[in-house]
């Protein structure tokens, strides 16, 4: 008997997909695969964090649920952290630091070669998207971050987070040791009403696959946060500047 083409390349079809294809291959079985990354906090160079962190993400579909433990930050000043994506999903290294003021830092753009632009931002409440990424009145207040969420993320950042170029980024620094961010790195390169102090990248690690197994904190997820929400002074969504100073108190966060 001969075999017809079309019957040769349905036989392949079925034993490809019960042999081991590459999961880009399978778009469908790809997106709905439970995915389990993990990602180790190092300080940003030049950020002068001494601290670092974990975070774990596990994704089903787009929805991620999100866990980030960090310590070493500045204490009492609200951290922007984000899934970066869809670059290298790598950590700017100590060559993409600019000099300012006579200081080399790495600003958020700096590192966008190497980690992309913000995919998710990782809020306590609300709104995740990239359009929050400063709305540091929802954000985890140093000195530690204990975040957990489950989130649904975009396609863009579930894309990233499958392919291995997500990258977890904890912003906020204070160069200068002086308890604050102020004005000693200039303005911000993400909104000049900010100084770069509050948005300059402290801490960085990319997510990448977890080996199989339960994870801790991984199922289960919650609303939770970190309990902690964040009044800015004068009431504003943003951070408030006075005078270079950000003054930033707390309130109980239970209103709603
Ligand atoms: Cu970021």
């Amino acid at each position: 008997m001969n075999r017809t083409p079309a019957v040769a390349l349905a036989t392949l079809a079925l034993v490809a997909s019960g042999g081991a294809l590459a999961p880009a291959a399978s778009a469908d079985s790809g997106t709905r695969d439970t995915l389990r990354l993990q990602a180790h906090l190092d300080p940003v160079p030049f950020s002068k964090v001494k601290g670092s962190g974990t975070a774990t993400v596990t994704l089903t579909g787009h929805r991620a649920t999100v866990s980030v433990t960090a310590h070493g930050l500045l204490a009492g000043a609200p951290h922007a952290q984000h899934f970066h994506i869809a670059a290298k999903g790598q950590c700017p290294p100590a060559s993409a630091a600019r000099t300012v003021n006579g200081m080399k830092s790495v600003f958020t753009t700096d590192g966008a070669p190497f980690y992309g632009g913000i995919g998710t931002s990782l809020t306590t409440k609300g709104d995740t998207s990239p359009a929050s990424g400063l709305a540091v009145d929802r954000f985890p207040v140093g000195p530690d971050v204990t975040y957990h969420r489950t989130i649904t993320v975009s396609a863009e950042a579930a894309e990233s987070l499958r392919a291995g170029t997500a990258v977890v980024v904890v912003h906020g620094t204070d160069v200068n040791g002086n308890g604050k961010y102020d004005d000693v790195l200039g303005p911000s390169d993400l909104d000049p009403k900010l100084p770069a102090e509050a948005t300059n990248p402290a801490l960085c690690g990319p997510l990448t696959q977890a080996a199989k197994g339960p994870v801790k904190g991984g199922l289960g997820g919650s609303q939770g946060t970190d309990g902690n929400t964040l009044a800015v002074a004068g009431g504003a969504g943003l951070l408030a500047a006075a005078g270079g100073v950000f003054l930033l108190r707390r309130r109980p966060g239970r209103a709603a």
